[in-house]
């Protein structure tokens, strides 16, 4: 008893030493672990504070076996074939007077505002369409009727933009460009631009909408010129460029109201910054010109010639970077966004 009570004495004097021992005796014992055990100990231990910290599924699975990135990310498409199998060659275009523009939704129905994507593989180019636009509605539901199928059998990620010239003063087709180039990349980083009239209608596909390494025309001729071939200095109608070929070149001048040569003005910004153009073969790039007579508001730009002139004085300091315009609105419509834009006046 007396043993008893003296060894109990000398335990309690000494308690503020006996815990710090016995933790330095663990310590000792874990480090004569091998490697790989320790590390497997902190991992597991690191594991079971996310376990704890997440209460979803995806917490869970992170943790324990990473196919979280299966689950968000749906499996990777391969890329669309070089040519698409889809493509149909020339085609005979017929126009329906009686085609509304209430038809052409209910034909498309995959085309989600104005917007399509391949459904079975990644598209080799998004491509955005821009259309400068006033008073042309029953051209324009030609325009989408042909266009959309069109553009699927090509196997594109593509928008059609209608950039809509608000009021009645002077039209200026090249400034509305500008517009929609500026727009469109608020939406997405389009790799390649086409700039189209809304009253040309390609009629072979293989006529491919996307862009080279060089910018592209792509109407060389049309039924309305009983398919002469355009002259090799004319850049109208439709023309491609990448994203940053349009960018480059400080997109169209601003100043070309009415009708005329604001596409020769960008020929000329191309040759200044030493790119060539390029075109598909005159076989394919045939357009259907759907009839018209001079619209009231794009009269003929009398200053033309004088403002070509100058286009090497100019195109820095009047393009892209001086383009100045106010959103009236943006409609996201089932086959179109239509982009209503004032863009001031001469
Ligand atoms: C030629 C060019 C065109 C352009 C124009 C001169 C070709 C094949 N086409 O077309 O690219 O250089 O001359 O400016 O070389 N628009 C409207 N509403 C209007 C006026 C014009 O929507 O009131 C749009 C529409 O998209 C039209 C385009 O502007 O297709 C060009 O105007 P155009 O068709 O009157 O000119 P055009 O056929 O002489
Ligand atoms: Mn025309």
């Amino acid at each position: 008893m007396g043993f008893c009570l003296s060894a109990c004495k000398i335990l309690w004097r000494t308690k503020y030493c006996v815990l710090p021992v016995l933790s330095l005796l663990v310590l000792a014992w874990i480090a004569t672990f091998p490697g790989e055990t320790v590390r497997s100990v902190l991992v597991s231990s690191a594991t079971t504070q996310t376990l704890v910290k997440g209460d979803g599924l995806g917490d869970k699975l992170h943790s324990t076996t990473g196919a979280r990135d299966d689950l968000n990310n749906p499996p990777q498409k391969v890329d669309c074939p070089k040519v698409s199998p889809l493509l149909q060659g020339a085609k005979n275009l017929s126009f329906d007077s009686s085609l509304t523009l209430n038809d052409v939704v209910t034909e498309n129905e995959k085309v989600r505002e104005g917007e399509y994507e391949p459904p079975d593989c990644a598209a080799r180019q998004s491509v955005a369409i821009l259309i400068p636009f006033r008073k042309r509605e029953r051209h324009l539901v030609y325009f989408l009727h042909h266009l959309h199928p069109f553009l699927q059998r090509q196997q594109l990620h593509y928008a059609i933009y209608v950039i809509n010239q608000a009021g009645n003063v002077t039209f200026n087709r090249a400034k509305l460009l500008n517009v929609g180039y500026l727009e469109a990349l608020k939406d997405y980083s389009w790799d390649c631009f086409i700039l189209h009239d809304v009253d040309l209608i390609p009629e072979n596909d293989h006529n491919l909408y996307v862009c080279e390494d060089q910018p592209k025309h792509l109407m060389l001729a049309r039924n309305s010129s009983r398919y002469k071939l355009m002259s090799p200095g004319n850049f109208g109608g439709v023309t491609a460029l990448t994203r940053e070929q349009f960018f480059q070149v400080n997109g169209f001048s601003n100043s070309y109201w009415g009708w005329g040569c604001e596409d020769d003005e960008l020929y000329v910004r191309v040759k200044l910054q030493k790119m060539t153009i390029v075109r598909p073969p005159e076989d394919v790039a045939r357009y259907t010109m759907l009839f018209h007579t001079r619209d009231k508001g794009n009269e003929i730009n009398e200053d033309r010639g004088k403002l070509l002139r100058q286009t090497p004085q100019i195109w820095r300091k009047d393009g892209l970077n001086s383009c100045s315009y106010k959103t009236l609105s943006i409609d996201r419509l089932p086959l179109y966004v239509n982009v209503t834009v004032d863009i001031g006046k001469p």
